[in-house]
């Protein structure tokens, strides 16, 4: 999306929600920082603008987000009363909401703010970037177009999302604007070392054990280019773990020097595989994770693929090998 489509979708954006007395905002299941940086938020300023705000999640946040203002009204049922505006943020399709998929169909508006490359569009108004780093990025720049005076809280929030997608600034998406938006977040009052400490310094003893055991389960693949790691049914109740205490397990897959692509499989209820992919920038795993109905970013994405944990690994493995045949090959010629 250019600058001018941007510039105009973010117009009508501002229109909606200024002519709205009521928005119901939403995020992805199972919410990760930046869906929820990005609709708590989005949830502060447009209440400080006297809106009534649901703030929809189907599934809880993670413990490690608890802290970030407006946490504690998620709510997985939609409410009582009507909306004339939905906002959308972080999902690359409406699907993605899970069950309040009808909630957001039935409005009368729908907004669409999201950084996927594999945005299948929705709404009504599309205010999607790829080349943001992160969804908090897109909402940082409609504050400022609404007028919001971005404060402390507000600022935690935006900041708690880039930090989080841009793997504390770590990942090839970090740009010079995602710098820029989060100093200027840290100058609206951000604390940069307690929003760290609490996301990543935090982490449960059963999540923790639940680490050790992945990482006793690495397997060299593909000339060990990728590597890979699988979580049964039964080590979440072994080591007591919730399903959300998966996050992060896959950074210290590709931290290991050398892999390409590393990939992390996780058997989760209903015969159904739970897959992260996460690749160097040599192959794009959304492309892969979309031909099995997920989708991401080219160097970080997921799935969710019926079938056994073994079923499931050597299928997705098999893409990503003549993933990296392919680009070998190109690499070569
Ligand atoms: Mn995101």
């Amino acid at each position: 999306m250019n600058e001018t489509m941007v510039t105009r979708s973010r117009n009508r954006a501002v229109a909606l929600i200024q002519s709205s007395k009521a928005v119901y905002l939403g995020t992805h299941v199972r919410p990760d920082g930046d869906a929820l940086g990005s609709l708590l938020g989005l949830a502060l300023a447009l209440e400080g603008q006297g809106k009534r705000v649901a703030r929809l999640s189907a599934d809880p946040a993670p413990q490690s987000y608890w802290f970030l203002p407006g946490a504690d009204g998620l709510s997985c049922e939609p409410p009582e009363w009507p909306a004339e505006v939905g906002i959308v943020v972080d999902c690359d399709g409406l699907t993605r909401v899970g069950p309040l998929e009808s909630a957001f169909a039935r409005l009368p508006h729908l907004i669409d703010i999201d950084h996927h490359g594999t945005d299948q569009a929705f709404g009504e108004v599309q205010l999607v970037d790829s080349g943001a780093a992160a969804a908090a990025e897109i909402v940082y720049g409609l504050l400022g177009a609404l007028g919001v005076q971005t404060d402390a809280a507000i600022a935690s929030c935006l900041y708690a999302g880039i930090l989080t997608d841009t793997g504390r600034f770590c990942y090839g998406n970090t740009t010079a604007e995602s710098l820029r938006i989060a100093s200027e977040l840290v100058a609206a009052g951000a604390e940069p070392h307690d929003i760290a400490r609490r996301i990543y310094e935090e982490r449960s003893f059963a999540a923790t054990h639940l680490l050790g055991v992945a990482l006793t389960r690495l397997s060299p693949n593909h000339d060990s280019e990728i590597v890979s790691a699988m979580l049964t049914r039964r080590d979440f109740a072994d080591t007591g773990a919730t399903p959300s205490d998966t996050e992060g397990i896959i950074d210290h897959l590709r931290s290991i020097g050398g892999r390409r692509v590393a990939a992390l499989f996780v058997e989760v209820e209903g015969e159904q595989v739970r897959v992260s992919l996460r690749s160097d920038g040599s192959v794009d795993v959304a492309e892969m994770a979309l031909s099995f109905g997920g989708g991401g970013h080219a160097m970080a994405a997921g799935c969710t693929a019926p079938g056994s944990l073994e079923e499931v690994r050597d299928r997705v493995l098999a893409a990503v090998r003549s993933a990296l045949s392919r680009s070998n090959c190109s690499h070569a010629g």
